[in-house]
């Protein structure tokens, strides 16, 4: 699939860059990260290059999934600051020609949130916001069906003597969306938000937003009954709704996080003649290290991933591309090395991000090339997806060395500490007690180290903005895999005359390759290219025709 060059969009062009708020930057001392910090930190996000910030959410919330949880769409947790500096945030973001998009989860509410405690009472107009059901005769769950977070997705609540379904974790009840009063207060929500001048939003789990039906689903190992929900035609018709009625009389734009999306779901949901989302976030190419589920790892294979980078960037009209987010391991931690090679690896993956066909979203820390926290053991966790795995591999006697073993390489934590500003003590993150470990490697990886250095992973990131911004070959051509092996990805841009070849190396051996160019960019001090690829080498060629 090919999008006409001169016919993007403001958003086919910028770079998006994900702030996980807690994470990101502290102004007051308490150890969680703020709107303010945020906004102490434009000029150096401004500085990278990126055109779009994507705030993970900022709501009012219990924080049991930090945030994913809200209790009131309209106002701001208090540790992040107020409405005034959200204001403040679009506002100095927009002078420095920067859009703000937000999180918009709406598959679920928080237990606190006052339309679900009003529910809570049988005889509420909100009752049937949410999906309350009886048990089984006889007992037991109204269905077989079972959560993403490893517990049950139904919780007998004794003040209805009903249960509820929740699809996450229990302080998270799905929204009913068989009740169109639902949507009408989404939709005022959204118009809410577009209105102070945001640029439009990252849709969570968006997919699996309608229930079909509560019927029993066919057993599997996991999300049993989620037949009768992922990508149902219901959602796709609430898709199209709020487009024609919110999203269109406003210059902004969605990306839905989509979860297990084939191609042809995944291009239904984006396909611009179907006017439902702009892009979408894909999962296959995240899960070409696992068996069946996370937590059990098999090695990474970089030919797999190549063949599965190269489906999407077929398969859709305009990607979302991305290495990673909040709920995944650090890139250079999972695909590349973090020792010996880990500034050749950040940057080669640098490459791979920033030279794929759409729009590239990065997360915060993925600049100075972050790894995986460097904790050894539970009780240094806070995610609930964590400890509630723990707990289920615990009830399956799984020996304490494995289960953390398991919990260490996949655990959601790895991405959400402290982004490592300086070498001090609290990272130049908090003058205070973080609220999750800070990696001790912040006294080698820090954004303060990296501006002094020419050669920093910072610095090779905002070449690559710089030179994807000016050539359009990058971010609209053609997409061809060429090679995608163990050990090196290649593959080919091209846009009217201009072609240009990106060659990986995924292997810390040298190789040899035959192909040649004029070498615009490589992770290595050279300026031309002989056909030897040093380990975790990248390079871009120009091809002149
Ligand atoms: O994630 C949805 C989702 O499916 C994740 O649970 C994902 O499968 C998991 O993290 C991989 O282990 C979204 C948000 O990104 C996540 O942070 C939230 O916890 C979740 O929705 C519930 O809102």
């Amino acid at each position: 699939m090919s999008v006409l060059a001169g016919e993007l969009k403001w958003w086919q062009q910028e770079i998006v860059y994900q702030i996980y708020p807690r994470s990101f930057q502290d102004s007051d001392g308490d150890g969680v990260g703020d709107i303010r910090g945020i906004i102490s930190r434009l000029d150096y996000l401004s500085k990278l290059g990126v055109g779009v910030l994507w705030l993970s959410p900022v709501y009012k919330s219990p924080q049991v999934d930090n945030g994913y949880d809200i209790s009131d769409y309209c106002d701001i947790h208090e540790e992040y600051g107020t409405m005034a500096d959200m204001d403040e945030l679009i506002a100095q973001a927009a002078e420095r020609g920067i859009r703000v998009i937000m999180d918009l989860v709406i598959n679920h509410t928080s237990d606190q949130h006052p339309w679900f405690i009003e529910s809570r009472d049988p005889a509420s107009p909100k009752r049937d916001y949410y999906i309350w059901r009886d048990g089984r005769e006889g007992g037991g769950n109204p269905n077989n069906w079972t959560s993403f977070f490893g517990e049950d997705c139904w919780f007998y609540d004794e003040k209805s003597g009903q249960y509820y379904l929740h699809l996450f974790a229990k302080g998270q009840p799905d929204l009913n969306y068989h009740n169109p009063a639902v949507l009408e207060e989404i939709k005022s929500i959204m118009r809410f938000w577009l209105d102070r001048g945001i640029a439009g939003f990252r849709c969570d789990v968006i997919n699996i937003i309608f229930k079909d039906s509560l019927e029993d689903g066919r057993r599997r190992l996991i999300l049993t009954g989620s037949e009768h929900y992922i990508s149902r035609p219901g959602t796709h018709e609430i898709l199209q709704k709020l487009r024609s009625e919110v999203l269109d009389n406003y210059d902004c734009f969605t990306v839905g996080e989509t979860v297990f999306v084939t191609p042809k779901m995944g291009q239904d949901l984006c396909d611009p003649e179907r006017r439902e989302l702009d892009m979408i976030f894909s999962f296959e190419h995240m899960e070409t290290d696992q068996f069946i589920v996370k937590w059990f790892k098999r090695r990474f294979h970089a030919g797999r991933f190549g063949k599965v980078i190269e489906r999407w960037q077929q398969a859709v009209y305009w990607p979302a591309v991305y290495l990673e987010n909040h709920d995944q391991p650090r890139s250079v931690s999972r695909f590349a090395d973090d020792q010996l090679y880990w500034r050749e690896s950040a940057k080669m993956l640098a490459v791979l991000l920033l030279t794929q066909r759409g729009t590239p979203f990065m997360f915060q820390g993925e600049e100075i090339g972050m790894t995986n926290f460097d904790f050894n053991s539970l009780e240094q966790l806070q995610d609930v997806e964590s400890h509630n795995i723990d707990r289920l591999l615990r009830r399956f006697h799984v020996p304490a060395g494995i289960r953390w073993r398991m919990l260490k390489r996949t655990s959601r934590d790895n991405a959400r500490t402290p982004v490592q500003w300086s070498r001090e003590a609290g990272a130049g993150f908090t003058s205070g007690k973080p609220w999750l470990g800070i990696n001790k490697n912040h006294n080698k990886i820090n954004v303060a180290a990296q501006e002094q250095d020419e050669e920093s992973v910072l610095n090779f990131y905002r070449c690559l903005i710089g030179l994807r911004k000016q050539r359009e070959v990058l971010i609209a051509g053609d997409f061809k895999l060429i090679e995608a092996k163990r050990s090196r990805i290649v593959y080919e841009r091209s846009l009217g005359h201009e072609r240009m070849l990106i060659i990986l190396s995924f292997s810390d051996k040298p190789q040899r390759i035959s192909y040649r160019g004029d070498m615009i960019v490589s992770n290595y001090d050279r300026q031309t290219f002989d056909g030897k690829l040093s380990p975790y080498e990248a390079a871009i060629l120009e091809i002149i025709m």
